[in-house]
């Protein structure tokens, strides 16, 4: 069976992970499946366009990294956003280190990301350590990873056979995994996982550093993905507010075209 012919109601039920189980609730609930990447650096700027916007996303992405006043009271904030809206909280942290250091990096330092994200990215790289190192839960609460299948950017250095052995090593981990961030529908097939596919904008085809743009409706109807990522999309329009409503109307459109709904 085709997965992207299926609803995510029926997906949430075929979900072993339970943020991916509560992704499909959320976007079948809120008719949303845009990711909002908030690719800013300062807390107050992030806080404030998530008051503006967060009812209409069922995901933000975060670097923290990239944050520069960065505080354990932001993360009280960010979560009480995510409790009022209904979204949750990707950290697009990309671990790519043997295990053990991926551990630390997971739990300790300034971020404790494991502490207050919901899921977060990972590269397959190091092999299947990066994925033992990180715990379907933390202090109870159930967490997820979002595997790096396929990158977005121009002239990046996966292989066909680097897409199969990603997809493999995943298949080991179902309580774990929430799903892959992909290019392809046809890079994995398992139903209860979710696609989620940055890349995505409507003003622009790339963005001189590498970038690859697609639209709404391509990655969605061909592309095969359940959860649009965009960043300056929104974050740099001169407007967010009327460019979220925008993308989320394009994304969910493009989703029931898809299920016959
Ligand atoms: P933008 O829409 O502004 O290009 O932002 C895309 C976001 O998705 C960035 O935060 C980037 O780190 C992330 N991303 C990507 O663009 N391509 C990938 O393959 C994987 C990513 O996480």
């Amino acid at each position: 069976v085709d997965r992207t012919k299926l609803t995510y109601e029926k997906r949430e039920k075929l979900a072993n992970n339970p943020i991916a189980k509560k992704l499909f609730n959320i976007m079948a609930t809120k008719k949303s499946n845009l990711c909002l990447s908030v690719d800013l650096t300062s807390t107050s700027k992030i806080l404030d366009l998530l008051t503006r916007v967060g009812e209409h996303i069922c995901l933000v992405k975060t670097h923290v990294d990239i944050i520069e006043d960065f505080s354990e009271s932001f993360v009280t904030q960010l979560k009480q956003l995510a409790d009022r809206f209904g979204f949750l909280i990707l950290e697009d942290r990309k671990f790519a280190d043997i295990g053990n250091t991926v551990s630390l990096q997971y739990s300790k330092g300034l971020y404790k990301i494991g502490d207050w994200a919901d899921c977060v990215t990972v590269h397959s790289l190091p092999g299947e350590g990066v994925l033992k190192a990180i715990s379907a839960s933390v202090n109870g609460v159930s967490k997820g990873v979002f595997l790096l299948a396929e990158m977005s950017s121009e002239g990046n250095l996966i292989t066909p056979d680097y897409i199969e052995q990603t997809v493999k090593v995943a298949a080991k981990y179902p309580e774990l995994m929430t799903g892959f961030v992909c290019q392809n529908k046809k890079t994995f097939s398992d139903p209860g996982l979710i696609q989620l596919t940055p890349g995505v904008q409507l003003q622009s085809s790339g963005d001189g550093l590498g970038q690859v743009y697609n639209t709404p409706e391509k990655i969605i109807l061909e592309n095969g993905a359940d959860i649009a990522v965009v960043g300056r999309g929104i974050v740099a329009a001169k407007n967010p507010e009327a460019q979220v409503v925008i993308y989320r109307d394009a994304l969910w459109k493009a989703y029931a075209e898809r299920v016959g709904a």
